[in-house]
């Protein structure tokens, strides 16, 4: 029975339902009996297989098809009607053409199935920040994990009250035939349908299409930001807050840092991190002229691999009830899970494909992932349902650079800082399809997720710079540089709070001094606390500097994004930042016989800008680990 009688949601399920013809449409009102006899239909028709209830309460596993392991971008579409407003990053097609295409697709396809309708909110329901969604799905496993991820349930249709719009979206599992799999977005009419998949990324609409895609566009429009961040808390002994907003693109080690335990010595003088999202941020310029920003989720969608008691100690926990794995190894011993860099091999296990593993490939799937609530979290912040969201000290920008780019570098402001986002680049990961540890450039971690054009998202940026009269300061970090062996030469994981530390500290009434360079303000290694860390200053002094040469080319290649991707739509600013930067990085015959580049101190003359143009020891590890 229907669970509303806002007439816009009874004809969007109408129209769905006559499209598809499910034998049966069941309205999610997200009570716990309802959710229940849902694993347990799931349980029976082998959707999900239970898991060891006393070691892994409430926790199921589930396998998708081997040919739906991963977010498709290539076959991801943003549909405006001018083709223009997708802009150059984006896959675009004719919303009528797509409108007809996946109609097509999904025409009867649920018929002999059963259609469920979720109601659910990003955002804490009742904030200024939350918007509702309408998710129609013939899948059971989407309907619970959008139960774990988002709010779900009656009061997000009461908040819609009669008349209130909402984000359609459609989801039709049809044959999971991966020559027929689209993920439409239809920023103009509030619209997703995705079609042909069961991949979390592809058919959990609230998270990537909704969060960020539809709602990019939407910020756009109404003057605040979706970004692809985690955010953090950091409490200092003084009992003080700041908080963190960090985005990197997708595996890199968000779930990582944000739920990061600090090294003992920082957990004995009283620091505390907590975390408040590990994905996805909604950010809005508060009355104070800060920014304040909330996680529109509710749970983590997070990948498996590499989490381990060391490198993830909080998400461990979390996994531990009410999870729902997806593509990871069945131990067969004991029933519970297990992936590539848990622990020792188990004994006996059935691998992510359903066969019986014999050590040899990966049991679990590189993009493996678990879906857990985010009450579940031990370090989960006290403010994680604040209706207001937390005001932002610094925002970080940060990828998967081997070479390049130093550990951590403070821009100059916040349109330096908005030019450091925009020439982000990243080594592809298994997130996605295809190949894997490819340099590509992913301004803001936000390349796969910008629901419009790449050089007006800049532009947004830059006028949002203009309403926020304390804006955060902006940072880039790197955890990823490697040695010439292909060892990395930062230990990450816990000790990325030493960094952390700096980046607060540069955030303060009264700045740790900093020495600027050609990119931007890097520390002096003797600032960043190494105490209890085995580790040679020497390394860091490499880590931390800037070459002018490597950095000339990086301008470059930069410029060659800029005109040969992005285009004419990029703001005047980001070009006079470009220019900035060359001009910083030309080297003099005298400076190339006495590398690496001089520096110089915080309070050095900065160059002017050109006007804008027409156009260890101990911690290293092999670079084949994963997230940092
Ligand atoms: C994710 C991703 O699942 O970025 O968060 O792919
Ligand atoms: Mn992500």
């Amino acid at each position: 029975m229907a669970l509303t009688k806002n007439k816009k949601v009874l004809e969007f399920v109408e129209s769905c339902s006559s499209l598809t013809q499910p034998d049966n449409i069941v309205w999610i009102d997200g009570s716990a009996n309802q959710i229940k006899q849902l694993k347990e239909e799931a349980v029976k028709s082998g959707e999900l297989i239970k898991l060891n209830q006393n070691l892994l309460p409430d926790c199921y596993l589930h396998r998708t098809k081997v040919n739906d392991v991963a977010r498709v971008e290539d076959r991801t579409f943003i549909c405006t009607k001018n083709k223009d407003d997708a802009g150059p990053v984006n896959y675009w097609m004719d919303p009528k053409q797509a409108y007809e295409l996946t109609r097509e697709i999904a025409r009867g396809s649920m018929k002999g199935r059963t259609m469920y309708v979720i109601p659910y909110s990003m955002g804490v329901v009742g904030s200024d920040f939350a918007k509702i969604g309408i998710e129609v799905t013939d899948s059971i496993y989407v309907v619970l994990n959008m139960n774990i991820m988002t709010r779900v349930g009656v009061n997000c249709l009461k908040a819609l009250g009669k008349n209130g719009d909402f984000i359609k979206g459609l989801h039709a599992k049809c044959n999971v035939d991966a020559d027929n799999r689209y993920i439409m977005h239809f920023p103009e009419d509030n619209t997703i349908i995705s079609v042909n998949s069961a991949y979390g990324g592809n058919v959990l609409l609230g998270k990537k299409c909704f969060a960020l895609r539809i709602a990019s566009y939407l910020g756009k429009n109404e003057g605040w930001m979706a970004e692809h961040m985690l955010i953090l808390g950091v409490t200092f002994p003084d009992q003080t807050k700041k908080y963190i907003a960090a985005a990197f693109p997708s595996a890199c080690g968000k779930t990582n840092l944000a739920m990061l335990i600090p090294p003992k010595h920082y957990l004995d003088k009283g620091y505390k991190v907590e975390c408040v999202g590990d994905d996805i941020a909604w950010i809005r310029v508060g009355e104070d002229g800060r920014l304040w920003a909330v996680n529109p989720e509710n749970g983590f969608f997070g990948v498996a691999p590499g989490t381990n008691e060391k490198s993830n100690l909080n998400a461990l926990e979390t996994t531990r009830r009410g999870t729902i794995f997806t593509n990871v190894a069945l131990n067969t011993d004991d029933m519970t899970v297990w992936w590539e860099g848990l622990s020792e091999k188990p004994e006996h296990c059935i691998d992510w494909t359903g066969k019986p593993w014999n050590g040899e490939g990966k049991a679990a799937h590189p993009n493996s992932r678990f879906t857990a609530p985010a009450v579940n979290c031990p370090c989960v912040s006290p403010d994680f349902n604040s209706k207001k969201g937390v005001p932002l000290s610094a925002i970080v920008f940060g990828g998967r650079r081997a070479s390049a780019t130093p550990l951590v570098y403070q821009s100059r402001d916040w349109k330096h800082g908005v030019f450091v986002g925009s020439a982000m680049s990243s080594e592809t990961t298994a997130a996605a399809t295809g190949a894997t540890g490819v340099l590509r450039h992913d301004p803001m971690a936000m390349k796969p997720f910008t629901g419009y054009h790449m050089g007006d998202y800049f532009a947004h940026w830059i006028d949002m710079g203009k309403k926020i009269k304390n804006p955060p300061k902006i940072f880039n970090v790197n955890w990823f540089r490697q040695d010439k062996n292909g060892n990395f030469m930062w230990p990450g994981f816990g000790d990325n709070m030493r960094v952390l530390e700096w980046i607060l500290k540069r955030c303060s009434d009264n700045p740790v001094d900093a020495e600027e360079t050609p990119i931007g303000f890097v520390p002096k290694a003797e600032d960043i606390d190494l105490t209890g860390l085995d580790y040679d200053i020497g390394t860091l002094k490499e880590i931390l500097t800037v070459d002018k040469q490597t950095w000339f080319k990086e301008a470059e290649e930069i410029e060659n994004y800029y005109n040969g991707v992005i285009g004419s739509r990029i703001p005047d600013e980001l070009w006079a930042c470009l220019n900035e930067l060359k001009e910083n990085c030309k080297v003099t015959a005298r400076e190339t016989a006495k590398k690496p580049a001089a520096k110089k101190t915080d309070t050095a003359k900065k160059p002017t800008a050109k006007s804008p143009s027409s156009a260890k020891k101990a911690t290293a590890a092999k670079s084949t680990a994963n997230k940092k």
